[in-house]
């Protein structure tokens, strides 16, 4: 049985499910015990680690390099960690891999819900404000968003449930015998 850490680490739109669908596989790694499972989620990492700063590429690449640090160390230590921040620069979430890589596996997971869908179901009325011109530099409306060219899996949130994505990312995890 590996005893190597890793890091799950999420990537997609506002809305997209990375929140939900990483929960659920926490969930998932922490019935099957053995390792600590730490969650770092975009919006509790603003909150307690990066909450000075904004949205623009600078403080978005500051807020991504902060999660990769933490998630290195929980790697490093043999420890699962989840992230699911938006990391919208391909050359950011890169330089993450390459840190965490250094300790343990990096498996990127793009939550390919479309900007269309994420609109449509615009949960937090976010996407309203951002076309109102009262959110500025929104990811997918007036910033940047850099698909993913090679994620280690792709999962597509449309006409599929939470559990189902979750459990995609065990097959894959299994699969590279990680756990
Ligand atoms: C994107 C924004 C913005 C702008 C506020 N652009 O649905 P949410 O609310 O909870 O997820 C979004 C979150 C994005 O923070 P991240 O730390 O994941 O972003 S990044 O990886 O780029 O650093 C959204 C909210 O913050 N939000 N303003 N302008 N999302």
């Amino acid at each position: 049985r590996s005893q190597q850490g890793f890091t799950v680490f999420f990537t997609g739109f506002s809305g997209s499910g990375k929140s939900t669908i990483a929960n659920a596989l926490m969930v998932k790694l922490m019935e099957m015990g053995g390792r600590p499972v730490t969650l770092l989620d975009g919006d509790i990492v603003r909150k307690n680690l990066s909450s000075e700063l904004g949205f623009s590429k600078e403080h978005r690449d500051l807020n991504i390099r902060r999660i990769g640090y933490v998630a290195s160390e929980i790697t490093k230590n043999g420890g699962i960690a989840i992230c699911a921040p938006i990391a919208p620069y391909a050359s950011t979430r890169r330089a993450v891999r390459e840190d965490i890589e250094q300790f343990g596996a990096f498996i990127e997971v793009h939550v390919a819900t479309t900007i269309e869908e994420c609109e449509r179901r615009d949960r937090k009325s976010l996407y309203k404000l951002a076309r109102e011109g009262k959110i500025k530099e929104f990811t997918g409306i007036s910033d940047p968003y850099d698909v993913p060219e090679m994620p280690e899996l792709r999962v597509e949130t449309e006409g599929a449930d939470v559990d189902n994505s979750a459990h995609q990312v065990i097959l894959k995890l299994e699969q590279m015998g990680l756990i």
